[in-house]
């Protein structure tokens, strides 16, 4: 299998802590550099390496902008860069016109229009052992209270390992085609799509309006060819048949596309006039009738055991289909039960990937570095003798954290028998589908005489301040703050990431090289970038890889994200424990940026463990905020240093308040409603989603702010508050009835 991609396994690191890591060993990408010292290089020797380092930089820009296959490690890139610089400031008059400082910004990926996805595509939940599946079907049949004997039937077909792709059809025709992009909005690649065979352009006997998803991919055949001719006419070559197939699609020059050989598979839907069918069967069934290829090794299975003996069917058949697949997705065939269990936030209830084992290799572990995340994390990284594993070159992965090195869990009980890791042992290297590689094990046979336990850093390693581990916590951390270099920028990176504030044309790369400069140093200085350097238009030109035009896109991009969506500006904010799912349940509760923000403030005026009122009490009833994500909310605005940096920030936004998700007609929606005691005509967690889908919000525990308390029998203090504080209490037939569905 072609490789030559080296896939970082931790995110690259901070740009100063890179310097140095590239500085301590050559990356393998460099080894090939065998480099003269500058001084010692003569004119005609410079002039050469010029150029390949030009080519060389071109290349991996290109890479790295389309995104699909950065070709190299972010270490080794700066390598190149600091290489061309240095020869480039001893040999001024051979810098090249081609060269990374004179040329005017890579093409950025921007090429695509947006499009918004009428309905969400979502993502699937992961399971990895039979127990997952067990558990994930009995959590079915317990949030639709059906009994163990009731039967229940699931599809389980191939999950494919390309990507998915949303088509629709208007009329018989094909008249959009869009990447899942973040499951809101994708690329409009229609022009690529007409170009795939197995799409249809025209159908007959279909609903008016029809989405139909699926998963676009290469096969291993065509892919080997792909890159064999790739290879042959010096063009970049891929790393697997994903990658390919993703770079494939992504062509802005749609007659590009229509020379590979992409395949797709239908699996699912999305806008309809009309159903397809009563079942996920029927639905496929129908699919394939309009033309378009479905997966053939779906399966109907009864009941778990079934579920199982697709999968296990399926992995003995994974080596001879001819394309890679990763595992096995189970969908509820029911789909008025589909539509009962609904989704939570971006997975449907109802249905399961159920992943293979990953891949192995062993390898020596050469380095352990450690990096510095966005709240402070130490995280070690294993540099590792680069490996393939599953036809990716893995040269780094994660070690979690100081206890897993040292061979014990959080609790302190063994793992890996309690072998310890060290540097220069032999280690098993493992990677399961996307996720991050990491060291799975240890050769103790293999250990040389002499070798020492790593000694995990009391110190940060970036900012010299004490790394210290709060009982309960399993990772060191910093306690530097916004004083550490390190935190600050994967703080930066994590606001412009694409849940944040999604900046076109400030991705990590740029952030760095704007810190290092002294730019951008918090997130407002980036909605004063324009103001500060306007005029200084011409500095940001005269950087490397900055153009007029990239400049003015860059500061159009800025301007339009001042206008913010307050879940995204609640998440990009990065407050540990606040993630997406959090920010979006604190936006729907306050509503709007004064809200949340006089909330916090009042709250952060209580001396620290003390903390309590009406304000600490409403925080606490937002169903999924428990105290520890709470308290580190609060411990963010009661920081100086951060509540002035959130502070100049909002002073420059205009926060979009959230809007109430559906429309006021439903007798509850805006309501805040508790759910008590047992429910006997639907679960708890339905009655939840029901309400939620009402535009309700559902609360765990009753405060001043409940409008509504639906209390079944065994209803206990939380029924009791109510009546203290007057809220309106009914009983289940009242609620049903309240819905319209008694
Ligand atoms: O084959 C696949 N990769 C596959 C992906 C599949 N067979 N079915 C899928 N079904 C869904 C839902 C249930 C959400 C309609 C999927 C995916 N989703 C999916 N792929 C990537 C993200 C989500």
């Amino acid at each position: 299998m072609p490789v030559g991609v080296t896939l970082d396994a931790a995110p690259p690191a901070p740009y100063h802590l890179r310097k140095k890591a590239w500085q301590r060993r050559r990356e393998p990408d460099m080894a090939a550099t065998a480099q003269t010292p500058v001084d010692e290089l003569d004119e005609a020797g410079a002039r050469a390496e010029l150029e390949r380092l030009a080519a060389a930089i071109a290349a991996a820009d290109e890479a790295y902008h389309r995104r699909d296959a950065p070709e190299i490690s972010d270490a080794a890139y700066d390598a190149l860069k600091a290489r061309n610089a240095a020869i480039e400031a001893r040999f001024a008059h051979l810098a090249r016109a081609d060269g990374p400082s004179g040329r005017v910004g890579a093409a950025p990926a921007e090429g695509f229009g947006k499009l918004r996805h009428a309905q969400r595509m979502l993502s699937l939940d992961n399971a990895f052992s039979d127990s997952d599946v067990a558990d994930f079907v009995a959590g079915i049949r317990r949030f639709l209270s059906l009994d163990a004997d009731a039967p229940l039937a699931f599809t389980a077909e191939p999950k494919i390992d390309g990507l998915s792709l949303s088509l629709r059809y208007e009329a018989g025709r094909l008249v959009q085609a869009a990447t899942r992009g973040d499951g809101t909005t994708g690329e409009d690649v229609t022009a690529n799509a007409r170009t795939i065979r197995d799409i249809p352009a025209v159908i007959e006997g279909a609903p008016e309006v029809l989405e139909v998803r699926g998963e676009v991919y290469m096969s291993h055949a065509d892919f080997a060819a792909l890159n064999a001719r790739q290879a042959e006419a010096g063009g970049k070559t891929f790393a697997n048949p994903r990658n390919a197939a993703a770079g494939s699609l992504r062509q802005l020059d749609a007659s590009v596309t229509a020379a590979r050989p992409l395949r797709f598979f239908a699996y699912s839907w999305g806008t309809l006039s009309a159903p397809l069918g009563a079942t996920q069967t029927e639905a496929l069934a129908r699919l394939s009738q309009l033309g378009f290829p479905v997966n053939p090794l779906t399966r109907l299975c009864p009941d778990t055991a079934a579920m199982l003996a697709a999968w296990a069917e399926i992995e003995q058949r994974r080596a001879t289909l001819g394309y890679d697949i990763d595992g096995v997705v189970y969908k509820l065939d029911d789909l008025a039960l589909q539509a009962r269990l609904g989704v939570r936030s971006t997975t449907p209830r109802w249905a399961l990937a159920h992943k293979f084992p990953a891949e192995l290799a062993w390898t020596r572990l050469e380095a352990i570095d450690i990096q510095v995340g966005r709240t402070g994390a130490l995280s070690p990284v294993a540099r590792l003798q680069p490996v393939t594993v599953g036809g990716v070159v893995v040269s780094n992965a994660t070690l979690h954290n100081e206890d897993y090195i040292a061979g014990r869990d959080s609790r302190g009980a063994p793992i890996r028998d309690g072998k310890d890791i060290r540097v220069g042992d032999w280690v098993q290297v493992y990677r399961a589908g996307d996720v991050i590689p990491k060291v799975a094990d240890v050769d103790l046979s293999k250990r040389k005489d002499g070798s020492q336990p790593y000694e995990f850093p009391s110190k940060c390693p970036e900012c010299g301040s004490d790394a210290v581990r709060e009982p309960g916590d399993s990772v060191r951390r910093c306690t530097g703050g916004l004083i550490c270099p390190a935190q600050a920028v994967e703080r930066l990176k994590h606001f412009v990431s694409r849940a944040a504030f999604d900046i076109e044309g400030l991705g990590a790369r740029q952030v760095e090289a704007f810190w290092r400069d002294g730019w951008i140093r918090e997130p407002a200085d980036i909605f004063t970038l324009e103001e500060r350097f306007g005029s200084g238009l011409q500095q940001l030109k005269n950087r490397e890889g900055w153009g007029e035009k990239s400049a003015a896109n860059l500061f159009a991009a800025i301007s339009e994200r001042r206008r913010i969506p307050l879940a995204r500006l609640i998440f990009a904010l990065g407050i540990r424990h606040v993630g997406e799912v959090a920010a979006r349940l604190l936006a729907r509760h306050y509503g709007g940026w004064p809200a949340f923000e006089a909330a916090m403030t009042a709250i952060a005026e209580a001396p620290v463990g003390a903390e309590s009122g009406p304000e600490w009490d409403d925080l606490l009833s937002v169903d999924g905020v428990g105290p520890v994500l709470a308290a580190s909310l609060v411990a963010t605005f009661r920081n100086p240093a951060e509540r002035a940096s959130i502070d100049r920030l909002v002073a420059l936004l205009d926060v979009q308040p959230e809007a109430a998700p559906v429309a006021a007609a439903s007798p509850v929606a805006g309501k805040t409603i508790v759910f008590t005691g047992t429910l006997e005509r639907m679960s708890r967690a339905e009655a939840k989603a029901r309400a939620e889908a009402l535009g309700a919000k559902v609360a765990g525990s009753v405060s001043a702010k409940t409008d509504l308390v639906v209390a079944g029998p065994g209803a206990g203090s939380k029924a009791k508050k109510a009546a203290e504080l007057g809220v309106r209490t009914i009983d289940e037939d009242g609620w049903l009835s309240l819905i319209g569905a008694g």
